[in-house]
């Protein structure tokens, strides 16, 4: 017998998977950028990543990974880089975590409110990142209230980082959600192919350090989340979901409508 489609079931919002760096948070050139450097610096090294630099090395997810792939680039065997790029990250994650601590990070403008506008909806929120757990729990407590978020997956969580989907199936996993229910919202390619691999839908918001990048499997594309009052431009939107200057709850509902598996 043929399954029966429960109206209105399939195409129901019912998480939203948020990325974290670059996405809920504006945290890579002013936060992560800058405690790589303070480590390097405390350790008595002259290397500095400056802000473009800084944007090229972001091809590679993950701090420590980030790191290691640079001390490659200057020919260093593999047995010194891992050792050094553990040594630092260990003290970059020390840092990172004071100047979150400090409020030196800030939530991007009209994240906290589609987190408001999601949660008040009964819509549940999750969180898929390539940063570590020891700073992604404090951070989003101070900025959002990290109980609101049902499941948390850290980078070293998972047996690879984005863009490999295991983040995303992990969240998915712990919602006990099909994919279909729970779209992303992301800031970069990485992200989005994570998500998508792993069979999420995905917004993405775009920032200074991603708006180059090629975005054309993304669902809709917005230049941030926006604000009623201060909107942003809509970049793409191939299924017609038309935000009204910001990402919404009712966009976000078009979207898991407009992507819904059929048949
Ligand atoms: C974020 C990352 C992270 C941060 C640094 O990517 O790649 O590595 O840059 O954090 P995404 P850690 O937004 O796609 O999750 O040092 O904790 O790795
Ligand atoms: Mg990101």
């Amino acid at each position: 017998m043929a399954e029966e489609a429960v109206p209105g079931e399939r195409d129901r919002l019912q998480a939203v998977v948020f990325d974290v760096d670059g996405t809920l948070v504006d945290s890579e050139r002013d936060g992560h950028r800058v405690a790589f450097n303070l480590a390097f610096e405390e350790a008595g090294m002259p290397d500095r990543w400056e802000v473009e630099r800084y944007g090229e090395l972001l091809a590679v997810s993950g701090g420590k990974r980030r790191l290691s792939h640079y001390f490659e680039q200057q020919g260093m065997a593999e047995e010194e880089r891992e050792e050094l790029s553990g040594r630092l990250h260990v003290r970059k994650t020390q840092i990172f975590m004071e100047m979150a601590k400090e409020g030196e990070i800030e939530a991007r403008p009209g994240a906290g409110e589609l987190v408001d506008e999601l949660a008040d909806a009964g819509v549940r929120l999750a969180v898929a990142t390539t940063g570590s757990r020891e700073w992604v729990d404090p951070l989003l407590d101070r900025l959002f209230g990290v109980k609101r978020f049902e499941a948390i997956v850290g980078g070293d969580e998972v047996p690879r980082r984005k863009p490999d989907p295991s983040a995303y199936r992990m969240a998915l996993e712990r919602l006990g959600l099909p994919a279909a229910a729970a779209p992303a919202i992301e800031d970069s390619v990485i992200g989005l192919e994570a998500a998508k691999a792993a069979g999420l839908a995905c917004a993405v918001v775009l920032n200074d350090y991603t708006r180059d990048q090629d975005f054309s499997a993304a669902d809709v594309v917005l230049d941030g989340f926006g604000l009623p009052n201060d909107p942003v431009a809509v970049i793409s939107d191939p299924h017609g979901l038309s935000p009204p200057g910001h990402l919404d709850l009712d966009t976000m509902r078009a979207l898991v409508a407009a992507t819904a598996p059929t048949g």
